[in-house]
């Protein structure tokens, strides 16, 4: 309820900059260097952006507030596959926490390996609060990105988040981290040679390398020619073919320290989307503990 929320909010303040730790301290521990590329961290911002990206301005519904993700049918959305991963290795945290809801969890979590995996060069200001949902709540399939599409279907999904075109660049940076999966979305490989490292490598890569669709039985994708170890979705791709998308990527492939400054605060806006803060929250910006 509202009332759990914010008693969670006022009797909480120091143990959120606790949880953030036992985060990093997750991040970094063995299990997660046995995970591949050494991380659980970009597919834990997955679970957080997965999140909150359901949300709808027009109906309120979706976003961060809720955590209906543990639920089926959620759970088993298409887009959702292989989250799981990111679920269960947060979950001994929540054991440890029971007074912190799972979304404010998710969202905290993504928050932390956004600032840890940008080695503290990412501030992402986290306001406390959000509430759980139950199994009502659960959004209808189909409300995140379909990566073999382009930009008009890019704006129509993010315009109704209440995203512009420049937070649509910005938000798609995140691709500098992690890796698809053919047993998870089809696709496969990485964006970036360092896909546990945030930097403003995916716009430059966009830029610097020559892209053509991979030759293969999967979906349709694009490969490097250079290394031919990388790849591109077609909705990565429509961020250079659309001039509005593309003077962003100019921008920020040329100027990283203006990444980390946006991308932080793009980052809290999408893990702010639809929750209705109790007045007590305050934004908290954590220091990042292994950077
Ligand atoms: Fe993404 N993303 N994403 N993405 N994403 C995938 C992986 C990761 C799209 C499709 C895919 C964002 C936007 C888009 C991350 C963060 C963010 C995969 C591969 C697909 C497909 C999944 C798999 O096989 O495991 C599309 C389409 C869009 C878009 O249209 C803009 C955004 C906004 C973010 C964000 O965090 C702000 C991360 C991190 C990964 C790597 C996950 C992993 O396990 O590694």
């Amino acid at each position: 309820t509202a009332e759990d929320a914010t008693r969670a909010v006022k009797e909480h303040k120091v143990d959120y900059q606790k949880v953030y730790k036992e985060i990093a301290e997750l991040l970094a521990s063995e299990a997660s260097e046995a995970y591949e590329d050494g991380s659980y961290g970009p597919v834990i911002v997955r679970l957080a952006w997965h999140a909150s990206g359901t949300y709808d301005k027009e109906t309120g519904t979706g976003g961060s507030n809720g955590a209906t993700m543990r639920f089926a049918p959620e759970s088993d959305h298409g887009a959702n596959a292989g989250l799981k991963v990111a679920r269960d290795a947060l979950e001994p945290i929540k054991q440890a926490n029971p007074w912190i809801s799972y979304s404010d969890l998710w969202t905290l979590a993504g928050t932390c390996a956004i600032q840890e995996l940008s080695l503290g060069n990412v501030k992402v200001p986290w306001r406390p609060g959000r509430q759980d949902k139950d199994v009502a709540a659960c959004t209808p399939d189909g409300r995140l990105p379909d990566a073999s599409k382009e930009q008009k279907h890019l704006r129509g999904i993010f315009y109704r988040m209440g995203f512009n075109d420049q937070e649509i660049v910005l938000l798609s940076g995140a691709h500098a981290l992690g890796r698809c999966h053919t047993d998870r979305s089809g696709f496969d490989g990485p964006w970036t040679f360092s896909p546990t490292v945030l930097t403003n490598a995916y716009y430059q890569l966009l830029k610097s390398e020559k892209w053509s669709w991979k030759k293969w039985d999967g979906p349709k994708q694009f490969i490097d020619d250079g290394s031919r170890s990388l790849m591109m979705l077609p909705t990565d791709m429509a961020l250079i073919k659309d001039k509005e998308f593309k003077k962003w990527v100019d921008i920020y492939a040329a100027d990283e320290k203006r990444f980390f400054e946006d991308f932080g605060k793009v980052f809290t806006t999408l893990m702010e989307l639809g929750v209705p803060f109790p007045v007590e929250s305050k934004p908290i910006t954590f220091d990042a503990i292994n950077a």
